[in-house]
């Protein structure tokens, strides 16, 4: 399946580019790297990652390379072997794995950062894509339609890695020239595959645990509202940043992006529309800290002026799709 129409996908064929996707594995990058070889050719785009892909999609439809992104002959050996003209960094230690080993998630995110920055400059690498998130923002920032330009006090490394990274972002592209594009992603949810260590994992479990059991703990208390999004509108606004004309791209630190604001009891009660006796509990653990601490709004005023973006999903026509669409893959899992 693919997100968009066809008529974009046939114009943006045959364009000469060699796309590398580290992370490819992951919750964004697995949905990311088959939407970018639909553009471009399954050949054109190489999937990387610490481990193997599990998904038979990703694996069939073109290259795969195991890299570590803190290996840095390991990046310019690839970089030499594909004289890559994009590359999306996705690879990353989230904010609650985060908490964990802090030690190693800044050493992850920000050395894995300067890597492909310094690489893609050493390749003459045309454009960067690296992910932000709401996490750069803490609990000294308006908590309520969030600005682009705002008070920023994160308090876990993970998003202290992400600020710094904004910083870095600006200051390649400010003193080197380097296309480097990005967003501050809310929650993803996507039926296709898991998160891994995120706060706002709650908002992709629960709707598994709804349809196999019909009840789901949260470890979120009912009330935490937070920024999210439906993984289409994530591929599309990923999508929609790294081909908008470079000028058009103001915002060189990382752009503000929203969709949809819930909170568990919100979610629960769309899920409910579909399943009547989907119950949910609440135990709220030390990711609730971080969730407090998180905006409950964003104001993207600025993706949407400056390269026209806007999201398609609500709380409602996301929930419809999720339980559908995983609806069908359990029930294929169990015929084979
Ligand atoms: C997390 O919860 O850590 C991520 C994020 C908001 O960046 N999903």
């Amino acid at each position: 399946m693919t997100y968009f129409a066809a008529e974009f996908i046939f114009t943006m064929a045959n364009t000469g580019e060699a796309v590398l996707v580290i992370g490819a594995c992951g919750q964004l990058g697995s949905e990311l790297t088959l939407e970018l070889r639909n553009m471009y050719g399954g050949a054109n785009v190489v999937a990387a990652d610490i481990s193997a892909p599990k998904q038979a999609a990703l694996q069939e439809s073109g290259p795969f390379e195991k890299i570590d992104v803190l290996d840095t002959q390991n990046l310019r050996e690839l970089a030499s072997k594909y004289k890559f003209t994009q590359i999306y960094h996705l690879a990353a230690v989230l904010s609650a794995t985060g908490e964990k080993n802090p030690k190693f998630a800044w050493r992850l995110n920000m050395d894995g950062l300067f890597n492909v920055l310094d690489m893609a400059l050493e390749q003459k690498v045309n454009k960067v894509y690296w992910p932000s998130s709401i996490a750069v923002f803490g609990p000294n920032t308006p908590r309520h339609n969030t600005p682009q330009l705002t008070v920023m006090d994160p308090n876990t490394v993970y998003g202290i890695s992400k600020q710094a990274g904004e910083r870095w972002c600006e200051y390649y592209f400010l003193k080197y020239g380097l296309d480097v594009r990005s967003l501050r992603y809310p929650g993803l949810i996507g039926y296709k595959a898991l998160p891994g260590g995120g706060t706002t994992d709650y908002a992709v479990d629960i709707y598994h645990k709804a349809l196999e059991q019909k009840a789901y703990e949260c470890f979120l208390g009912e009330n935490t509202y937070l920024p999210m999004m439906y993984m289409p509108d994530a591929l599309k606004a990923t999508i929609g940043l790294m081909h908008a004309p470079a000028e058009q791209i103001k915002v060189r630190d990382s752009y503000n992006l929203s969709a949809i604001s819930f909170s568990p009891k919100e979610i629960a009660a769309s899920i409910q529309k579909h399943i009547p006796d989907f119950k949910i509990t609440y135990n709220p653990d030390y990711r609730q800290q971080i969730a407090s601490s998180w905006p409950q709004t964003i104001d993207d005023s600025a993706a949407r002026q400056d390269w026209g973006w806007q999201p398609n999903y609500d709380l409602d026509a996301m929930t419809e799709d999720m339980l559908a669409n995983l609806k069908k893959i359990k029930a294929e899992a169990i015929v084979r």
